[in-house]
């Protein structure tokens, strides 16, 4: 049977009283992970804002054992704690590194693509809020093209975003996927499934952040749904090399396959201020080249 709100698990890995801001996507993420893995888990996190969520020993806000691990070495931590687990003969807990875009797209990169390329037996969720936002929105390899940040303050970003979950596709993995926290119910099945699946699973997920972005706190579902709506972000599942379209990306495909414009997603936050009507339209082309290859690709619709 399909999940719902209904169905879904009741009992809660993270308490009440974290320190996360109001209206962040990220604990929202966490919370269904940890329900998803039951709780049955060894997490290693990497300098963030799931490091303060997590708290100051001995005080913790969430309810599984976890490893800081320094910035750069999360997969490298990770394959420590496989090879501890192995070590002790322990079986049925999935080791979870569960860093944000710059602890994943930039900084942690080589470590994981080492732990990767060595297939070890791990799950990696990037939960990616488009920039280092525990230390005050400093630019990562995700943040969008046009992007204010504390370190592209004038112009806003120049670059496109770093596709990270095609780079890790690219290692041969068995599973990966990409989420979004505004749809809690993909990623808890995804992690369900991936939770099943030996080797290194890699799931992207997109976590909208009001202090780090510039929108009220009460509208981040608004934002991670409007994203999906856009094309901005596509819902998706590679297993074995079979990709296949989820949730609002596939009934968006099924409806016609019709996007929402990009420009009212930009024009709505503050992090955009000073993008240009040439850089909108150059993210519309982006995001429709994208979308017309999904589509092609998909193998569900
Ligand atoms: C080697 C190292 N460099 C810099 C820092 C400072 N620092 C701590 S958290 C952080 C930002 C992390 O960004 P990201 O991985 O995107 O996670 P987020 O804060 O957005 O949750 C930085 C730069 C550090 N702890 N260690
Ligand atoms: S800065 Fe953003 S990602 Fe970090 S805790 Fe606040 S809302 Fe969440």
């Amino acid at each position: 049977m399909k999940t719902n709100a209904v169905n879904l698990i009741e009992k809660e890995w993270i308490l009440p009283g974290n320190r996360t801001c109001p209206g962040c996507a990220l604990s929202l993420a966490y919370r269904h992970i940890l329900k998803a893995l039951e709780g049955q888990c060894i997490v290693t996190v990497p300098a963030s804002c799931a490091t303060v969520m997590h708290g100051m020993y001995p005080i913790t806000a969430v309810n599984v054992p976890c490893v800081n691990t320094p910035f750069a070495s999360t997969g490298a931590s990770a394959t420590g704690l496989v090879a501890g687990l192995k070590a002790l003969g322990r079986k049925g807990i999935t080791v979870l590194a569960f860093a944000g875009d710059g602890g994943t797209h930039d900084i942690g990169i080589q470590s994981l693509s080492g732990a990767a390329e060595r297939q070890y037996d791990f799950m990696y969720i990037c939960y990616d809020n488009e920039g280092y936002m525990n230390t005050g929105n400093q630019r990562s390899g995700s943040t969008p093209l046009g992007a204010v940040s504390g370190t592209t303050p004038v112009l806003g970003k120049q670059q496109y975003q770093k596709d990270m979950t095609a780079i890790m596709e690219a290692h041969g993995l068995p599973y990966v996927a990409t989420c979004s926290a505004s749809y809690p119910l993909d990623l808890y099945e995804k992690v369900k499934k991936a939770k099943t699946i030996e080797g290194t699973r890699f799931i992207h997920v997109h976590t909208p952040c009001p202090p780090g972005w510039l929108f009220p706190f009460s509208d981040t579902i608004k934002f991670g749904e409007m994203a999906v709506e856009t094309g901005l972000v596509v819902l998706y599942e590679i297993e074995d090399g079979i990709f296949r379209l989820t949730s609002a990306s596939e009934s968006l495909a099924r409806k016609g396959g019709n996007l929402q414009p990009v420009r009212e997603y930009f024009k709505s936050q503050g992090r955009f201020k000073t993008i240009t009507e040439e850089q909108i339209d150059e993210l519309q082309q982006w995001v429709n080249a994208r979308w017309k290859q999904c589509l092609h690709r998909a193998t569900n619709l």
